[in-house]
């Protein structure tokens, strides 16, 4: 038995160095905890992906990656790849699923580009799958996929986890009928549907009911071939990793520098990728309504905020890349002086120990999305402080704000009520810090990334066994 994990990155990275190419596997988090799951429970594991480099040089060099797991590469025309990728997939749905309808670019070309893209992925799965085995679908690239794969082996487990929200209906059925059918029946071929909250798998159910016509019952969806269950699976991270890093020498080291560089003053601190779901100019907004409201801060604090470049090749990413700038530059003028550059900016990605350093070092965490799936720097930032310390200031409209009680919520629209709950956070007292960050230390720990990989994979089997239990009867 196999693990076959389809997400559209693949988690490995290539790295050209004197002349030398190697292939790593990248550090992120699920990965981690798949190959954990596969590990325990004695399954290969095959990740199937969409190909960012050249076949010639995946041919020339895959001997170069570690074996832990195999990798499948596909590799999409580039005309294809545009149109599914950045137009339907990033500009039809990650528009539409973030409550953006007017960012919505939809054309019936890409919509095509979509399923054939979806098509010769379940390709992809076919050849490589054997009875027995779990099929494990990441995200919103692949909606079609698991009834796809369904088509080909009736009796497949097909686990499928949306790491975006889901709209509700009324957002929804802006698509065409074709679309949101497509789009429904796709995910309704897989045996467990995740999302990371209730509210997602509610609205799930709801469009499901009125545009397919089909009744749930306990969250379950009866059809001829199978049974959908629809649950909610909060995602996590690997709390170890970034709790054991605060000791790290290079982290400590980083730590120090950070501390010599603004002793005399408190850092609010953010970062995340670039893209208008996460608020950043909602939080730039509301620092500038803090330090005009909370004149005694001025020369005091910083806003340490670091954003990854991410989709620049869509128009609305980069228009947002200049709006954030022009804010960055707008507050730095205007409030500014010689000795003090109120928004210090970064618009690179930093590296692990540089960020725990800078999540050690800040005296609040400044997280504003105007709506995101999760949102695992709220996570990462509360696992990072081992000395207990810091405020995390997260929006209501991220998943992660249903289960981290403790921290401070804002509503990104809310400029004044953040610029107060800044204000607040950084008088904070110490003990009610500690005391904060415990109970939300202590929650993680026990619900991480393994936990959460673990919890689905098991369901999707259980789902599977009880079917087909149901039908030996
Ligand atoms: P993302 O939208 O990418 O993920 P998020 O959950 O915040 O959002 O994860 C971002 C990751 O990138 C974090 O691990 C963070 O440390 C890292 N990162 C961000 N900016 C960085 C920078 N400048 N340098 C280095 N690292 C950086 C999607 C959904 C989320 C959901 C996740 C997982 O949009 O809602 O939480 O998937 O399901």
């Amino acid at each position: 038995m196999k693990i076959i994990t389809i997400s559209y990155r693949l988690p490995l990275s290539i790295k050209k160095q004197n002349r030398k190419t190697t292939i790593t596997q990248s550090a992120g988090g699920l990965a981690t905890a798949i190959l954990s799951y596969s590990e325990k429970s004695n399954a290969n594991l095959t990740w199937v992906g969409v190909a960012d480099f050249e076949k010639n040089t995946w041919e020339n060099h895959k001997d170069s990656f570690s074996k832990n797991f195999e990798i499948e590469p596909v590799f999409l025309d580039k005309k294809l790849n545009k149109n599914f990728y950045n137009v339907f997939s990033n500009s039809v749905l990650w528009a539409l699923f973030h409550y953006f309808p007017s960012y919505m670019e939809y054309n019936d070309e890409a919509f095509e580009a979509y399923k054939t893209a979806n098509e010769i992925v379940a390709q992809k799965v076919n050849e490589i799958y054997e009875p027995g085995d779990i099929v494990w679908i990441h995200d919103y690239h692949f909606l079609g996929l698991a009834n796809l794969v369904r088509q080909q082996h009736p009796d497949a487990k097909i686990g499928f986890f949306l790491h975006i929200p889901f709209p509700n209906f009324e957002i929804f059925r802006i698509m065409p009928n074709k679309v949101k059918r497509y789009l429904l029946e796709g995910m309704l071929g897989a045996n467990l549907v995740g999302f990371h909250t209730w509210d997602n798998a509610i609205h799930f159910t709801e469009c499901v009911e009125k545009i397919l016509g089909l009744n749930q019952r306990g969250f379950v969806f009866s059809q001829d071939s199978h049974r959908t269950k629809v649950g909610s699976f909060p995602i996590s991270i690997d709390f170890d990793k970034f709790h054991d890093a605060y000791d790290k020498p290079n982290v400590i080291a980083l730590r120090e520098e950070i501390g010599e560089l603004y002793h005399d003053k408190k850092i609010i601190f953010s970062v995340d990728r670039l893209d208008y779901s996460k608020g950043i100019n909602n939080r730039l907004y509301a620092f500038e309504s803090f330090l005009e409201k909370y004149p005694e801060w001025k020369e005091k604090v910083v806003f340490v905020i670091v954003i990854v470049p991410s989709r620049e090749e869509i128009g609305k990413y980069g228009e947002r890349k200049r709006m954030i700038e022009n804010n960055i530059s707008r507050i730095n003028g205007a409030l500014g002086n010689y000795k003090w550059t109120p928004v210090v900016y970064q618009y690179q990605s930093v590296d692990f120990d540089k960020l725990i350093a800078l999540y050690s070092s800040a005296h609040v965490a400044l997280i504003s999305p105007v709506r995101d799936g999760m949102n695992l720097v709220a996570k990462e930032y509360v696992a990072a402080r081992k000395d207990l310390c810091g405020v995390l200031l997260l929006s209501v409209l991220a998943g992660a704000a249903k289960e981290l009680q403790e921290a401070i919520t804002i509503n990104p629209f809310d400029t004044e009520l953040i610029a107060d709950k800044i204000n607040l956070a950084l008088n904070m007292p110490e003990e009610e810090q500690q005391r904060r960050m415990e109970r939300m230390q202590g929650y993680l720990k026990t619900h991480d990334v393994f936990r959460w990989a673990s919890n689905f994979l098991s369901e999707t089997e259980e789902m599977h066994s009880h079917d087909n239990k149901a039908q030996q009867l």
